[in-house]
This record gives C-alpha cells, sequence and structure tokens, in this order.
C-alpha cells in the first residue's frame, strides 16, 4: 500500500469481496483441477528422444526452451506438432469422473496455451484444432462433461502468443508495430468473446502470459475489455493475472487495490502467513513435478510431490481462504499420466472421508497448530493433523477472550469421541487457555487425520 494514494483511471472494476453466488461458490470450492493440453503433450518434454529438462524445465515450453537437440527453426518443426494431433484415447467424461472422484470442485484447461495452437475451432485463426486431423472442439468436451459432473469450468487462455507474427514482446512504438500490435489486441477480445458465446455455461476466464510490455501498455484496451467481458457474461470470474494499471502495476493497482477477484499470483508457492493476502480470495497452482504443466515422459531422478504433500498443501491452502489447484498433463493420446492418475486416485479416497473439512470452510484466528491446519464451519472447527504427537495429546491454544472454545472433540473417521479436557499446565495461562485431545493408543492413521471440535461458549 504506498503512502499516498495515486490517482488511478485504469484500476479495478469490480469490489474487492463480491458477494454474488458465483463468487461464493469460487469461495468454497476448495480443491480444483488444472489441466495442460496441448500439442506439447506429443513431445512430453523430449525432442528426438532427448530430455530438454534441465533443473526446472516446463515441458510446454519446449519451443522455447528446447534442450540439447533443439531445432533452431521451431516454425517448421514444433509448429508443425499440429498436424499429428488426434488423441485417440481422449474421453473428457471419463476425466471429469477423474476429478469428480478426486474431489475437484473446478477445472481451469489450456483452452491456449504460449504456442498460440487454439483448441477449440476458432474463427479468428487457422492454427487451431479444425486443422488438426481429430478435428473436434475439445474445449466444449470440456465444458460439457465437467458441467454435467457438477465441476465448474474456467478457461485458461494465454495472451502471449509465440507464433503470432502480430504479437511482440515490447510496446509498440512505430505506426507499423502500433497497427500490428492493434490487429492483435482485436484479435484477442475476438477470441474472447468466442469463447463466451461458444460456451456460456463456463464460470471464469484464467489468464496468464500477461506479462510483457506489449500487454502492458494496452491498459486502456485491456480496461475496457474487462469491462466488455463482465457485461456480456454477468458472475464471470477473473484472477488478478489479465491486466495492470496505467502505471504498470499487475495484480494489483498502484494503490494495492486487487485487479480482478482473486489473487492469482501463488504459482506453486504458498502463503506462509495468513495476513500476507490481506483478505483477498486466491487460488494456489501447483505441479506434480518441480515445473512441468504439461506431459513429461521422462519423471526419473527429479523430485515429484507425493499425495502427503500435495494434501498437507490443500490444507494449508484451505486454511488460509485459498483454493489448491493441482495440474494434471495428459499425454499426447489423451491419457492421463499414470502417477498422476495414481495421486488423484489417493486424493480422491482421503477426500471421500475428510472433505468436511475442505469445502466452504474458513480461516480459524487461532495461533497455527504445528501439527496440522485449522479449518471453521460454522460451529465445528476442524484439526487436520499431518503431525501426530508422540505422546497422543493434540494441544489447542485458545486466547483467554475468545467468545467460543472447544467443547467436545472427535475423530471425523468413524465419528469416534475423543476425551478433551481443558488443561490447567502451560507457559503463558495468563493469554491463552489450553484444551487437550487425547488419541486412542489404538487409533492408526496412513495420513492426515482430522480432529473436529464442537465450539460452544466458554464455561
Ligand atoms: O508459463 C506458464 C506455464 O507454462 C504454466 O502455464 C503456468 C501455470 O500457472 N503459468 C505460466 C507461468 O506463470
Amino acid at each position: 500500500q504506498p503512502a499516498e494514494k495515486v490517482e488511478v483511471k485504469y484500476g479495478t472494476l469490480t469490489p474487492p469481496h463480491r458477494t454474488d453466488a458465483d463468487m461464493q461458490a469460487f469461495r468454497s470450492y476448495g480443491l480444483g483441477q488444472f489441466i495442460h493440453w496441448g500439442i506439447y503433450s506429443i513431445a512430453g518434454n523430449e525432442w528426438n528422444g532427448v530430455s530438454a529438462r534441465g533443473g526446472a524445465a516446463a515441458s510446454e515450453w519446449i519451443r522455447s526452451w528446447g534442450g540439447p537437440t533443439a531445432p533452431k527453426d521451431w516454425t517448421n518443426t514444433y509448429d508443425n506438432l499440429y498436424k499429428q494431433f488426434n488423441p485417440k484415447n481422449f474421453d473428457a467424461k471419463r476425466w471429469a469422473k477423474q476429478a469428480k472422484d478426486m474431489g475437484a470442485k473446478y477445472v481451469i484447461f489450456t483452452t491456449k496455451h504460449h504456442d498460440g495452437f487454439a483448441l477449440w475451432p476458432t474463427k479468428y485463426s487457422d492454427y487451431n484444432i479444425s486443422a488438426s486431423p481429430y478435428k473436434k472442439d475439445i474445449v466444449k468436451q470440456i465444458v460439457d462433461a465437467y458441467t454435467a459432473e457438477g465441476i465448474d469450468v474456467y478457461l485458461y487462455f494465454s495472451i502471449l502468443e509465440w507464433n503470432n507474427p502480430n504479437y511482440m514482446g515490447k510496446a509498440p512504438k512505430t505506426d507499423e508495430e502500433k497497427a500490428k500490435f492493434d490487429k492483435f489486441l482485436q484479435y484477442t477480445r475476438n477470441q474472447l468473446l468466442e469463447q463466451l458465446d461458444n460456451y456460456p455455461k463456463i464460470k471464469g476466464f484464467w489468464f496468464d502470459g500477461t506479462w510483457d510490455a506489449s500487454w502492458k501498455s494496452a491498459y486502456e484496451f485491456t480496461y475496457n475489455l474487462e469491462k466488455e467481458l463482465r457485461e456480456k457474461h454477468p458472475g464471470l470470474i477473473i484472477g488478478s493475472r489479465f491486466r495492470n494499471d496505467e502505471h504498470g502495476s499487475r495484480h494489483f493497482d498502484s494503490n494495492g487495490n486487487i485487479l480482478g477477484d482473486y489473487e492469482q499470483g501463488w504459482e506453486r508457492k504458498l502463503p506462509a502467513e495468513f495476513e500476507w493476502l490481506n483478505g483477498n480470495d486466491w487460488d494456489a497452482v501447483m505441479t506434480i513435478p518441480p515445473n512441468g504443466w504439461g506431459y513429461m515422459k521422462d519423471w526419473s531422478g527429479i523430485y515429484t510431490k507425493n499425495t502427503d504433500d500435495l494434501l498437507d498443501m490443500l490444507m494449508h491452502a484451505v486454511s488460509m481462504n485459498g483454493n489448491f489447484v493441482l495440474n494434471f498433463g495428459p499425454d499426447g493420446n489423451g491419457n492421463m499420466h499414470p502417477e498422476e492418475d495414481k495421486i488423484a486416485k489417493e486424493i480422491g479416497e482421503w477426500m471421500k472421508l475428510n472433505a468436511e473439512a475442505v469445502y466452504g470452510v474458513r480461516h480459524v484466528a487461532l495461533t497455527p497448530s504445528k501439527l496440522g491446519y485449522f479449518t471453521q464451519k460454522g460451529d465445528n472447527l476442524y484439526l487436520t493433523v499431518f503431525n501426530r504427537p508422540v505422546n497422543g495429546i493434540v494441544r489447542i491454544a485458545v486466547p483467554k477472550n475468545a467468545t467460543q472454545v472447544p467443547g467436545t472433540a472427535a475423530l471425523l473417521i468413524g465419528d469416534k469421541n475423543l476425551a478433551l479436557k481443558q488443561s490447567d499446565i502451560g507457559l503463558d495461562l495468563d493469554k491463552n487457555t489450553y484444551y487437550d485431545v487425547t488419541l486412542p493408543k489404538d487409533f492408526q492413521a496412513s495420513r492426515a487425520f482430522v480432529i473436529k471440535m464442537k465450539l460452544v461458549a466458554p464455561k
């Protein structure tokens, strides 16, 4: 927040806390699925059989990052991959079912990544799915299948396009550059309006590739475009990556107001402290491999997150009022990566037992527990325990002035009552009251488990 208020004409268009039903739904999702799928999925992060991996390479960036066998001229190589795109095993219903079983409440799907290849039959570029052997509209199949499963759909849309001659990374200066970039802006507007026409069931856009000076220089255009999109599709949800103000401030305008409905800066990282979020809505998007969003054939020699890591991140996010969005990179034939498939199943099994502590919950203003994460819904307080105490006693510190305190405790799995008692042992009893929940000696849990407490007025 700057010390003095800055004059901002192209700032935020929406209130920071929309209270309409669409935004309330966003706030209660908890878990989402991201899918990166496109012609890069054919390459699988390899070119001529050689991995382009490197430390943190992202497979959907192979056209740009290449690797040891990268051709110099991608226009005759990568840009022809669409001629092979014929994902015979693609079944949107199967993917949607998998997401449903995992417990995802929304999906973000890459309709067009930085390579510019559109997975829907856009009228505004020939570089799209209808030119591939597959031909059929993939975006429509995704929107229909996920919506039918009750999963809200958000369309990922990259502004940046590597192979578009009218796109430029730098701010256009000459008249010729300006004319070209204007064409690009109109093209982007057309495609977005087209998506809203074609897929009226979508809930939002998830923008990406908006960091270049060219897009940043178009703040008046992007301000008006956001307005137009919102007018055309009431309730539309757009994150903070779409645009910047006239001073170049992205995500937040120059006065610190969020640009969009939720903060979209949490990519492969989570906030350490709730206060950092300033009360904004947010999502965190996460890969299973280090930085691979698109399909990677070879996972050897890299740390890939396991189900317990991901559940920890999920609970971390929801305990701070965020949504956790787990990314999947299916292969060029439309098959989910078997390891990702397995993780989805394992998360789903856990969610079936513990979802109550995940969906529609809010942050709890208690001192964070070193044992896990607090969440709350109405009078129910949940502690998801990842770090089980050796002595079997789960201790909860409640500030002296609290208006609600734990009255009863139970294990969410099996609804088994647990002994709960107020303790008179503690280093700062003038500040906190301690409540001790005792776990049964014979209690076994192969993953994190949830203690559910009823909150009551203090005695
Ligand atoms: O460059 C992209 C990357 O490939 C991926 O799509 C992620 C997803 O959040 N976004 C970009 C980097 O911020």
